[in-house]
């Protein structure tokens, strides 16, 4: 049949670029009649125009078809969900056959037929007769609709299968979502130009390939002639300065519009170079997602995710792993994103099946690997924003792989080439790797890479630029390790930086799991959650992974001397003339001070107006910070006035006289009974004799505080194999064994907590005492018994309150966002409140989420707690048990009690569901340690 067939369609017209036309056109959008069999072999007579459909349902185009009622969506990641035979496919092929009926007006001659993406083989008619077929998904296809086109009315009809030969090509980690998912028109245009601009020592220059006549006349070019270089006096264009010129190209029949940029991609002496600049990819995946459509990704909605990007200092985007909606692309051009544009290839699945077959390697494929290379060079060959050419993602190695990249560096020299998954580059421009370790990154950073075996292809691969096409995955909570990664790109100027995996979570709208991910629809082969690992939720919210991003890629730096700040510009091509510094001093995170500093526009030293604070009032627990931020100081067209794009903090000391701490006159643990049952009281407080436990606190049920060691696994924990050593040791299972509970001027309770079947513990002792002033004064002191090997989840006190005594925490410490030892970077010092829900961060798979770091108080309404040394503090209305069996956020209910985590130490949170695991500075070790906690009656 001819669904598997090697060839990638038949009929098309040759590719061309997505222009603006003032050409007729007609858009056929809309609500199409459609029906759905399960399989291909059915007869193909609905295309006659005289076909009743009346039978049929409708479906909008553009849009899948299993989002719309007609089956369901299924994601793999790696695994083919049909079995591995190329060309073949099996008979179970969900088939859409499409009918539009439109009318042309009299006079209305000629016309291509003009499809944007269609997943994954089509077959069109027009009028009862057949122009041909079409693979290549992500990738427009055009055919001459002129000689069937009649005045009146005219039926086109689509047969779209969801299998073909071509499907072995578009193996990429996502949902399968078949169906005309992009724009169809009927267009009168037929132009193709190619502009070629360039911008070097201050010159510019601008040709152009094609026909026509090519005017830009805010540059005084008119009608130029293809072929002709000129030189012109134009800005530059850069993700910082995207300055765009207007360009309009005649034709004997239309007008075209386009907005050029002029800017020279290079390598010199293994650094990439924009504009004879260094270029340092600060940069994110992309895949075209939105929750309920699938890829079908509104105008708005793209938009959206530029301006996130940009407003969280992300300056590059890799189209993965195809080309993404023509649109996107015009947005990067005009707000600044430097572009990856990566083809529609992927063949990753025959690499479990140790790459037999694959069709990177088979003759048979090779026109069909060429036609997608050509198909996105032609369709995007004017966007400044692009930068580079990808020949596509994990397809493995082989002989078309020459075939794609020669074509393309014939055709377009003006950039280099980009694929990851041949390490020998012998193809490429440049080095990419994915996931590479720290360590790693590092010796490449050196040119101390391990050699290949070529000697000569060791040499030219040496001479490059690096690049992580992805790292930092960012699955779940984390990624962890991003500032590590990021030292080492500022430091070695080889790199080039990276992109991080990924963008967003690609969970589907879903009636009972609120976001639907792998089997959640009964598919049979599937990846589970791995498809959520983005920096934003589904509907687009920051994650913290995001948020965190932002401050590890922030252009500006700021450190703190003695009275001065020295600010840095890392900036790629501008100054820092569009900012302005404001200055802040908070007391115990109160506003005391502020201030505008000047902006040295190339950087340097700033004298500051203080070196230390009033320090005013009780100097003996006062912290001063101060706070300096770089916001924009006028709008641009992706943020206004004010956003903040940088900030930097460092600790004063205050000048005040430090106040004596006040005297305590201590009082001591008494023996009574309470409605009935014998207590310990202490102040406030009430203890259970017989195991020294805390059961009441200024008035409220409680129960613990006690020794906690676990954590409802994170992504990383669970896929990087932490979970899976925890539960063997038992970590989620503790016991507690009370050993003593002494009643002297302190109340000293002794406990073993462990787990069963293992010999290993912690001892932890508690003391209780009173200070004069009616607070609680609880030390613990932990020491691990017997040989502890592999990191721990936590080390930390838990405790619960009954849940209406708890609606809002306010906290001095870092915040406002979650912090873990290797995430947080934007979590800064100062007061901050939160209501209990807001401090939960909504995972799409729940797992252990909220932590604020450093904490110095926590106010929780009826009391206070303070930390020696500084805590970190978690609330919830539902258990760390409940967190980790929960698998999609309505599971998470709210019960009666709020879950109370006062930690000393978090394990990291690193990378390991795809790179390398915690860096070993992060992994917590069970280590003998006293924590220090004071329970002070009512709000601070
Ligand atoms: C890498 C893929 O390129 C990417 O598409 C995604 O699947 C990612 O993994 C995991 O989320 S490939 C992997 C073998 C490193």
């Amino acid at each position: 049949m001819d669904l598997e067939t090697f060839a990638p369609g038949s009929g098309l017209l040759e590719p061309r670029a997505a222009l603006r036309s003032d050409a007729p056109a007609l858009d056929l959008n809309g609500t199409w009649r459609f029906r759905l069999s399960p399989t291909a072999n059915i007869p193909d007579d609905f295309a006659q125009p005289s076909f009743d459909d009346s039978d049929w349902g409708s479906l909008p185009v553009p849009s899948h078809w299993n989002l719309h009622g007609h089956g369901a969506p299924a994601y793999t990641n790696v695994d083919f969900p049909i079995p591995i035979d190329p060309p073949r496919v099996p008979d179970e092929n969900p088939t859409g056959d499409y009918r539009r009926v439109f009318d042309l007006s009299e006079g209305w001659t000629g016309g291509r037929l003009r499809f944007e993406g269609a997943d994954s083989f089509a077959r069109i008619w027009l009028n009862g007769h057949e122009l041909g077929f079409w693979t290549g998904s992500r990738l427009p296809a055009e055919f001459d609709a002129g000689p069937y086109l009649r005045p009146g009315r005219n039926v086109l009809a689509v047969r779209v299968h969801q299998w073909s030969a071509a499907t072995y090509l578009e193996d990429q980690d996502m949902w399968w979502l078949p169906g005309i998912f992009r724009d169809v028109t009927l267009t009168r245009s037929t132009a193709d130009v190619f502009v070629r601009t360039s911008y070097a020592d201050g010159h510019a220059t601008l040709s152009f390939e094609g026909s026509g006549r090519l005017s830009v006349p805010e540059l005084g070019v008119a009608d130029l002639a293809p072929g002709v270089e000129v030189p012109v006096e134009a800005e530059p264009w850069t993700a910082e300065t995207p300055r765009l010129y207007d360009a309009v190209v005649t034709f004997p029949e239309e007008t075209v519009r386009l907005r050029i940029g002029f800017r020279t991609i290079s390598i010199v002496d293994g650094v990439l170079l924009a504009n004879g600049r260094p270029l340092l990819f600060k940069g994110v995946n992309r895949h075209e997602f939105h929750p309920s459509r699938g890829r079908v990704v509104p105008y708005e909605t793209m938009r959206e995710d530029v301006l996130l990007m940009k407003r969280h200092n992300v300056n590059a985007v890799r189209t993965s792993h195809y080309p993404p909606h023509p649109d996107f692309l015009d947005l990067c051009d005009e707000l600044g994103l430097w572009v990856i544009d990566e083809c529609d290839l992927e063949t990753h699945g025959f690499g479990e099946v140790g790459w037999r077959g694959n069709p990177t390697d088979d003759p048979r494929y090779a026109d069909a690997l060429l036609d997608r290379m050509r198909r996105m060079v032609e369709r995007d060959k004017n966007h400044p924003s692009i930068i580079m050419w990808s020949l596509g993602n994990e397809a493995g190695v082989g002989r078309n792989l020459a075939v794609m990249a020669d074509w393309t560096r014939s055709r377009d020299s003006s950039r280099p080439i980009h694929y990851e998954g041949d390490r020998s580059c012998a193809h490429t421009d440049v080095y990419s790797r994915m996931y590479a370790s720290h360590t790693e990154v590092e010796a490449i950073g050196r040119r101390e890479e391990a050699p290949l075996d070529d000697p000569a292809l060791d040499a030219r691969r040496r001479g490059m630029p690096f690049m992580q096409c992805e790292y930092a995955h960012a699955m779940g909570n984390g990624p962890g390790g991003l500032a590590e990664y990021q030292e080492l790109f500022e430091r070695y100027p080889r790199l080039a930086g990276g992109f991080i995996w990924e963008w967003i979570d690609h969970g589907l709208a879903h009636p009972v799991h609120e976001y639907a991910y792998g089997g959640d629809y009964g598919e049979p082969v599937h990846d589970s959650n791995f498809v959520i690992d983005g920096l934003v939720f589904p509907d687009r919210t920051p994650s913290p992974g995001l948020v965190d991003l932002k401050k590890v890629f922030e252009p500006v730096r700021f450190e703190f001397g003695d009275g001065v700040v020295r600010v840095v510009n890392g900036h790629g091509f501008v100054d820092l003339s569009h900012l302005e510094f404001v200055a802040t001093v908070e007391e115990n995170g109160e506003t005391v001070a502020e201030h505008q500093l000047p902006v040295p526009a190339e950087g340097g030293e700033v004298k500051l107006p203080f070196t230390s604070g009033s320090g005013d009032g009780d100097g003996s627990e006062a912290e001063l910070w101060l706070t300096v931020r770089a916001v924009l100081a006028s709008d641009q067209p992706w943020a206004a006035a004010g956003h903040e794009i940088a900030w930097g903090q460092t600790r004063l000391t205050p000048t005040g006289t430090p106040t004596a701490p006040r005297p305590a006159a201590p009082g001591s643990p008494r023996r009574v009974v309470v409605d009935g049952q014998e207590r310990h009281v202490l102040g406030d407080a009430a203890f259970d004799p017989a195991t020294g436990r805390l059961v009441r606190l200024f008035g409220l049920d409680v129960e613990g505080p006690r020794l906690d060691l676990w954590r409802a696994p994170t992504d990383n924990d669970r896929y990087g194999g932490l979970e899976a050593k925890w539960r063997g040791l038992g970590l989620h299972r503790l016991t507690h064994r009370v050993d003593s509970v002494d009643l002297g001027d302190e109340l000293t309770v002794r406990t073993r907590v462990a787990p069963a079947a293992t010999d290993l513990g912690m001892l932890a002792t508690y003391r209780w005492a009173l200070s004069g002033d009616g607070e609680l004064l609880l030390t613990v002191d932990i020491e691990p018994d017997g040989d502890w090997q592999d990191p721990i989840p936590r080390l930390g006190l838990t405790m619960t309150l009954p849940g209406t005594a708890v609606d809002r925490v306010t906290w001095f410490g870092r915040g406002p966002g979650e912090a873990y030892p290797d995430t947080g970077m934007s979590a800064r010092v100062g007061r901050w409140t939160a209501t209990i829900e807001e401090l939960q961060t909504p995972y799409v798979y729940p797992q252990e989420n909220g932590h604020r770091a450093g904490v110095r108080w926590a106010s929780f309404g009826a009391f206070t707690v303070s930390g020696d040394p500084v805590f970190g503090l978690t609330a919830r209305r539902w258990s760390a048990d409940e967190l980790a069996a929960a698998s999609h956020r309505p599971d998470l209910v709210a019960g009666d009690r709020v879950h109370l985590h006062l930690d000393l130490a978090h394990q990291g949170i690193g990378t390991a569901t795809c790179g390398p695991g915690t860096l070993p500075k992060y992994d917590l070790r069970a280590h003998p340690a006293t924590f220090s906690l004071r329970f002070a009656p009512g709000t601070r």
